[in-house]
């Protein structure tokens, strides 16, 4: 590459004027490069870098040179410079990470804040995971599928709905593909989904959003055991490649990961209960988990973890009871820390014993005609899993707010950017 001619397109990211000799910083989509104009430059070249200002877009031409002081040991002597566009002068966000600005203002300012080193690690760390789940996902044989995210009814329980103006009639943004995945795994058998799903979630936590994206696999022919086993694959597999791809960003973000062993430790339920309890939380064997309590299984479990065998009545209508204690159900979350990172089950494949959890669970069969037709015409035993996306990356790069790890969150308050 040295003393070849190169043309590259960027950002203005650092400009630094040492009197002779002057410097500017050009960032694109890979990294940083310095761009170098020595004493003996034209003076049309020194009067466009004197215009120059901060995430300026330009062109430079010019000639590489190795050069080991330079950071990344080359730096590019340039020809010509050229403003394709001007940033306005003061920005409007702090971009060196020498200031601590707020969240919310960040937030504010999201493409700014993007550009910097900690938003732009968090989000290659990101787009490595996806490629890692999508490639676990193609070589086990799953199908990727889109389902409808305008629907009839909920699936979740009714409180978290989002109405939509449809038409005449009234329709909803989907809370998860579950009933579409169900079906469609007596069709292709083992599907997988990466999109948004929509929660009207009136709290204002560090955890919640309204719009998430979910990864949501569903197979044919397996229980609850089995996906535990996938999703652990999973999370190895995310693991491993986020270690050996992503060591820059990990140190931008001061975060140390291990892969942890496999296979996670699998708890019920009761045994959770037993924990806690033993630890001081005051929690009877039926109550959900409350943040609280979670927190302390965070201090004392630092690993991925399960737990599995909840009770029935604190999960969905579609999960499975179990046949010999029906008070319990064939389900599970995973957790990392105190945070739950998935959750699923066996699903019920008889007709008669999901109408029965519908009503059970005060919702009207009714409304799930369509989904419940499908099961007259050959409904495979199934079960399957949801994981959410941002949670999982929150965990992986050590964040404590979620809406770090969502390009542009949605909660109760932000509609904006
Ligand atoms: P559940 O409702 O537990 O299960 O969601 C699955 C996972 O999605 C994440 N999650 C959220 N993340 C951020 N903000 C939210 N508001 C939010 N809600 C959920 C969590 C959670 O573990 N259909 C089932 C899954 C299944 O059984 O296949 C479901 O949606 O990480």
């Amino acid at each position: 590459m040295a003393h070849s001619e190169v043309k590259l397109l960027g950002w203005v990211e650092v400009k630094r004027d040492l009197g002779k000799i002057k410097f500017i910083i050009l960032r694109d989509y890979k990294g940083k490069i310095q761009i170098t104009i020595p004493p003996t430059s034209s003076s049309e070249l020194t009067s466009i870098f004197n215009n120059l200002s901060r995430e300026d877009v330009i062109s430079v031409s010019g000639i590489v040179k190795n050069t080991p002081q330079a950071p990344n040991g080359v730096e590019i002597i340039p020809k010509e410079i050229k403003i394709i566009n001007k940033a306005v002068s003061p920005l409007p966000l702090e971009l060196t990470g020498k200031i601590k600005v707020e969240l919310d203002t960040r937030l504010d300012y999201r493409i700014l804040d993007l550009r910097t080193a900690r938003s732009n690690a968090i989000f290659k760390i990101n787009n490595v995971m996806l490629i890692a789940i999508r490639n676990f996902f193609v070589e086990n044989d799953f199908m990727e599928i889109h389902t409808p995210k305008i629907i009839a009814s909920a699936t979740e329980g009714g409180t978290e709905l989002f109405p939509v103006a449809y038409f005449d009639k009234e329709a909803f943004l989907a809370q998860s593909p579950q009933l579409y995945k169900e079906q469609l795994t007596s069709v292709f058998e083992k599907v997988y989904e990466i999109a948004p799903v929509f929660r009207a979630e009136e709290s204002n936590t560090t955890r919640h959003l309204s719009e998430i994206v979910m990864l949501d696999m569903e197979a044919a022919f397996k229980d609850y055991n089995g996906i535990m086993v996938l999703c652990e694959q999973l999370l190895d597999r995310v693991f491993k490649e986020v270690i050996n791809k992503c060591q820059r960003e990990l140190e931008v973000l001061k975060q140390k990961i291990q892969r942890p062993k496999t296979p996670y430790r699998r708890y019920s339920y009761s045994e959770i209960i037993e924990i806690l309890t033993s630890n001081g939380v005051k929690i009877n064997w039926g109550d959900d988990i409350d943040t609280f309590a979670l927190r302390k299984l965070g201090e004392l479990i630092q690993e991925p973890y399960f737990i599995k065998d909840w009770p029935t009545k604190n999960k969905p209508f579609y999960i499975s009871p179990c046949i010999d204690h029906p008070e319990v159900s064939e389900s599970f979350d995973l957790m990392y820390g105190w945070l739950e990172i998935a959750s699923g089950g066996t699903r019920i494949h008889q007709k008669e014993l999901l109408i029965n959890r519908i009503k059970e669970k005060g919702m009207n069969p009714e409304s799930f005609d369509f989904h419940l037709k499908t099961f007259d015409w050959g409904m495979p035993p199934h079960a399957g899993c949801g994981i959410g996306l941002a949670r999982l990356l929150m965990s992986i790069t050590g964040l404590d707010n979620i809406r770090e790890a969502v390009l542009f969150p949605r909660d109760r308050y932000r509609l904006t950017p």
